[in-house]
């Protein structure tokens, strides 16, 4: 009897643990987006990559099946099944309780359990069923939970076992929860991104990935036993590399470092830190200790070569950097993170052993191969060149910043200087733009008109992008400066808006026009986006009005579609927007203006790799690249809405 009472006891615990996932999913799994969603899938593949980190699985399969379930299957020693001292099976424990699986919690290199450290068990709380198979012990054990909560019943006290088997592992399936997400669809794409980011970081992994909800037949494997190095090669593939991909490792104070570098001729960096398999989005201390170490040993070796006379200044850090794409992957036993989101590694004794092994292995390197070093020193001194260039353009910018607040008179600023309660609306031509003008909120809201289509930034030189008019009038409308690889003036606190909102026609001009905006935010202003300041507007297509009771505005063709069918027998009128430009001033402000009934969509970044390839290739010069993304989305183009 006292079993069964610490039983209920623990029970309602569970309860109450899992009650909280459900009423702020944001705070477990960061958000209830389809970002969020993907997160879930993440969760329970890297408690299958802990159990590789720790000896037991090879491979791991993912399977996004036609019911909109996800199924994944790893080939490590199984959950534990054995009865816990709190009465039941830990399998159920850990599934069911926040922070169960304590005993990863010494662990050496856990994975930090994904961008939030929650499990298994926050998975199962935001799933409407979950389904769980652990083969261990010679049998397949089997548990199921509905809502977090288990529905079968043990038997003596243990999971009921479905039969024999000579495998061990552990396969979980589970559903997301529609109460809970805004959409219930994963995005392949992003989970598959995800999935050969982890092949690459775990080289003697191998991923199995399925989506039967497309295609049936087609079945990816995700190995890399070449690791970061095929990683950075798999970054450069679009581009012409200047050296071979580099690879440095070492061990310091505990904490593993590998690092691999690759330069190609492309004005621009792009670093990506990981701690523990996971990536850092806003970098940290293994990526200072890197940077530091190697501008250090690559200007040494610039004096060494006579490249820079005793006279000159040092390369900068960007110069260094110039064309480099790198990964630096640690492994550390404690990990602490900072800032908002937890993505920022924190530990001090990581700068140090990554500048250590840097400044010992990168010498080693590039005694031997001088073409390489003569070629990441050529990259530096072009960066150095355009910096010089660019820093006259800059100031000249600056300069005229100071006097135009007004932007050449293009500008209707708002009156308020209350930079958190301002917004600024980006609108696709002048006759919308004066519509906007006149329906506005004067007090918050300013309307920047813009002719056309802007310049497509991922195609120009920096001082193109830099002598462009429209452009020029954004930097300083929005107050904040931009930055880009030779320098970064960008300075965010100096924002004058809250929230900047495209506002472009509801059809493809218009939606060329935001992706050209958003090329230049995402290379040049990325902090706008990451932090939650750009927006896009969602104008309606069309407005019914039905006989009796009150018309409605409707954002696509599938609300039109629903509404004619919910409405088969009512007459109603229909009222069809072309552009903004047709709607009259209290039109637009009800529809696309005013913050209590309009529709905004905000911009985040799902996964930095993927989306810079993707600007890549949707904006950049290559067009078979473009041809063949559209090819394989244009059937996610509606669902994505
Ligand atoms: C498809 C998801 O979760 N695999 C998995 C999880 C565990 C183990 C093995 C495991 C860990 C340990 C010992 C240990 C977990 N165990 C726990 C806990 N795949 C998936 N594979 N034996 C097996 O850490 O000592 C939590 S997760 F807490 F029960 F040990």
């Amino acid at each position: 009897m006292a079993k069964q009472k610490t039983y209920d006891e623990s029970s309602i615990h569970v309860l109450e643990g899992l009650e909280a996932v459900r009423m702020r999913p944001g705070m477990y799994i960061g958000s209830t987006s389809r970002k969020g969603l993907n997160h879930l899938i993440y969760e329970i593949v890297d408690n299958a990559v802990d159990e590789h980190l720790a000896g037991f699985c090879t491979h791991i399969e993912v399977t996004l099946e036609k019911n909109g379930s996800c199924t994944v299957s790893d080939d490590g020693r199984g959950v534990p099944v054995g009865i816990h001292e709190k009465g039941i099976p830990a399998e159920r424990l850990v599934y069911t309780t926040l922070h169960a699986g304590g005993k990863f919690d010494n662990e050496a290199y856990k994975t930090a359990g994904g961008l939030h450290g929650v499990g298994s068990s926050v998975v199962n709380a935001l799933s409407v069923q979950m389904d769980v198979q652990v083969r261990r012990e010679g049998a397949v054990h089997h548990d199921h939970f509905v809502r977090g909560v288990p529905d079968i019943d043990l038997v003596d006290g243990r999971l009921p076992v479905l039969g024999k088997t000579k495998e061990t592992g552990t396969t979980v399936n589970f559903t997301p929860d529609p109460e809970i997400f805004e959409t219930v669809r994963f995005s392949a794409t992003e989970v598959k991104s995800r999935l050969r980011e982890t092949a690459y970081l775990n080289p003697k992994l191998t991923i199995g990935f399925h989506d039967l909800r497309k295609d049936p037949e087609e079945h990816l494997v995700f190995s890399e036993p070449d690791g970061i190095v095929g990683f950075v090669r798999d970054l450069n593939k679009s581009c012409e590399t200047v050296t071979e991909p580099v690879f440095l490792e070492g061990t310091d104070e505990g904490i593993q470092v590998q690092v691999a570098i690759q330069y190609c001729n492309e004005f621009r960096e792009n670093v990506m830190g990981y701690c523990n398999n996971i990536y850092n989005a806003d970098g940290g201390t293994h990526l200072t200790g890197f940077k530091t170490a190697f501008t250090q040993v690559m200007n040494s070796y610039a004096r060494e070569l006579g490249i820079l006379k005793e006279k000159d200044q040092n390369f900068t850090g960007p110069d260094i950097r110039n064309g480099m794409t790198a990964v630096i992957s640690v492994k550390h036993p404690d990990p602490r993170f900072e800032g908002q989101t937890k993505t920022k590694l924190d530990n001090p004794d990581a700068a140090r052993a990554t500048a250590k092994v840097v400044s010992e292995e990168a010498p080693h390197y590039f005694d031997r191969n001088l073409e390489a070093l003569k070629a990441v020193l050529s990259c530096a001194e072009k960066s150095a060149k355009i910096r010089k260039t660019a820093e006259k353009a800059k100031t000249n910018l600056l300069a005229k910043q100071k006097y135009s607040f007004d932007t050449n008179g293009k500008l209707a600023n708002c009156i308020s200087r209350d930079a958190s309660k301002c917004e600024i609306f980006i609108v696709e031509g002048d006759s919308a733009g004066g519509s906007a003008k006149t329906a506005r909120d004067r007090e918050y809201q300013a309307i920047l008109p813009i002719r056309g289509k802007i310049l497509n930034v991922e195609k120009a030189s920096i001082d193109k992008v830099l002598a462009n008019a429209e452009i020029k009038t954004m930097i300083t409308a929005f107050g904040c400066g931009f930055s880009e690889g030779y320098g970064n003036d960008f300075d965010i606190t100096k924002l004058r808006y809250d929230k900047i909102i495209i506002m472009a026609d509801a059809d493809v001009d218009g939606a060329h026009i935001g992706t050209l905006l958003l090329t230049l935010f995402y290379r040049y202003m990325p902090e706008l986006i990451n932090e939650g300041h750009v927006y896009v507007a969602m104008p309606p297509l069309y407005k019914v009005v039905p006989q009796r009771g009150e018309g409605e505005y409707l954002y696509d063709d599938k609300a039109l579609e629903q509404y004619r069918k919910r409405h088969k027998n009512g007459k109603f009128t229909l009222q069809r927007y072309k552009g903004l430009g047709e709607m009259d001033p209290d039109q637009l402000w009800e529809t696309t203006l005013n913050p209590e009934t309009r529709m905004l969509r905000r911009i985040e970044i799902a996964d930095p790799g993927l989306s810079s390839d993707i600007t890549d290739i949707l904006m950049g010069t290559d067009v078979p690249p473009r041809k063949a993304f559209i090819y394989e989305h244009a059937g996610d183009a509606a669902l994505d809405v």
